[in-house]
């Protein structure tokens, strides 16, 4: 296969709800989203989880754009493939920019699919035609506000809620939800807000009986994370720290963390974040599939990952009326009792509502 073509198109979104977490506050959503085209005429789609500003990681929707203009897209048109596994190879000149490789390659894993008739979750090797879904929670104004929104997504048949924390919101906070909520699955995600310093107050956590805690230190470290680790009962997930089945190899070798949180954009694509899935699996160690409030389309993406079979524990997959008035594919993403059923059409399995995206496109531009 070859792609002949590729638009990028940049989308603005508003969220229903603004979205906090420890650094800050957001509501409207920017990103790219990319279709490609095949030789044979199919239509593939990808989105760049890249935000507006670069709070997450080095990258913004801009850098995207010009990674994939500059450099991405040159490197894949019209250049002959049999398999999404080699566009890394195409890419191995450029250094990191995952989240902007990732756009690309998502569109060639969608394309890959649908030249076999088959689903993305299929080609990708998963079996599960359902999967588990849990839901994060930002950071609110009130404990109150908090407890609404779990009593909500409770009874919505969300399987783990997941509370985002920072100093100052934390262990007084995790320690009410407890109180209310002594049952529920629960987790919480730092986003980086403590140092090692605080190891003190971080172990106090340990009395809530917490699935995890994600990424309590820094982006770039695993050596305090398994100091960390080592010092407390509740087992640290990585996120921001994990960029690459490299990163996975050395953390679980450090000792750093005992759950992996997979983003496909963080890790540069499908193929891998399923590398990273199998490492993990092979030694034990439970994933799940995070979320960078995308879109439908970078939904259906995490979506159709989700179903390998290590991805134990829910992911951040929630449905997409928890962002959006309205979403850019039909059907919508949609959350039935905690899980979310994988469609069965070949590729990502939703289509996307082009009205809709037109409504929502600021600039556009095409490349052949
Ligand atoms: O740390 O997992 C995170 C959202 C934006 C950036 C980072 C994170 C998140 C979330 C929400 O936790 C995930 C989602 O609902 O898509
Ligand atoms: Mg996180």
């Amino acid at each position: 296969m070859r792609l002949t073509e590729v638009t990028l198109r940049h989308l603005k979104m508003r969220m229903k709800a603004p979205f906090t977490t420890s650094f800050g506050s957001f509501q409207d959503k920017e990103f790219i989203l990319l279709e490609a085209k095949d030789e044979q005429g199919n239509i593939g789609w990808g989105e760049s989880v890249a935000f507006d500003t670069p709070w997450y990681n080095e990258e913004t929707f801009k850098t995207n754009w010009h990674m994939l203009e500059d450099y991405l897209i040159p490197a894949l048109l019209n250049k002959e493939i049999e398999h999404p596994d080699e566009v890394s190879a195409l890419f191995s000149a450029y250094r990191k920019n995952n989240m902007a490789k990732s756009t690309v390659e998502g569109a060639v894993w969608d394309i890959f699919a649908k030249r076999q008739g088959i689903t993305l979750a299929e080609a990708l090797g998963g079996k599960n035609d359902k999967i588990e879904v849990g839901i994060s929670i930002g950071i609110q104004e009130t404990v109150e506000d908090l407890m609404q929104l779990i009593e909500r997504y409770v009874s919505e048949g969300y399987k783990r809620m997941k509370i985002k924390i920072k100093p100052g919101w934390d262990v007084d906070v995790i320690r009410q939800v407890r109180e209310r909520f002594p049952n529920i699955p629960l987790m919480a995600d730092a986003n980086s807000a403590y140092r090692l310093t605080d190891i003190d107050h971080l172990k106090q956590l340990d009395e809530f009986n917490l699935m995890m805690i994600e990424q309590p230190l820094a982006s770039d470290d695993i050596v305090d994370h398994a100091k960390l680790q080592r010092e407390m009962k509740t087992p640290v997930c990585l996120d921001e720290s994990i960029h690459s089945l490299e990163d996975t190899r050395k953390a679980l070798e450090l000792g750093s963390c005992k759950i992996i949180n997979i983003k496909i954009g963080r890790v540069g694509g499908l193929t891998e974040a399923k590398k990273i899935h199998d490492y993990c699996m092979e030694r034990d160690i439970p994933v799940w599939c995070g979320g960078m409030l995308e879109s439908g389309i970078g939904r259906a993406h995490n979506v159709a990952i989700t179903t390998l079979d290590n991805f134990i524990l829910p992911g951040d997959t929630a449905g997409s009326s928890r962002y959006w008035e309205k979403d850019i594919i039909t059907p919508e993403v949609v959350v039935n009792d905690g899980y979310i059923y994988i469609p069965e059409e070949p590729g990502i399995g939703y289509k996307p509502d082009m009205e809709t995206i037109k409504q929502f496109t600021v600039n556009e531009k095409r490349y052949c």
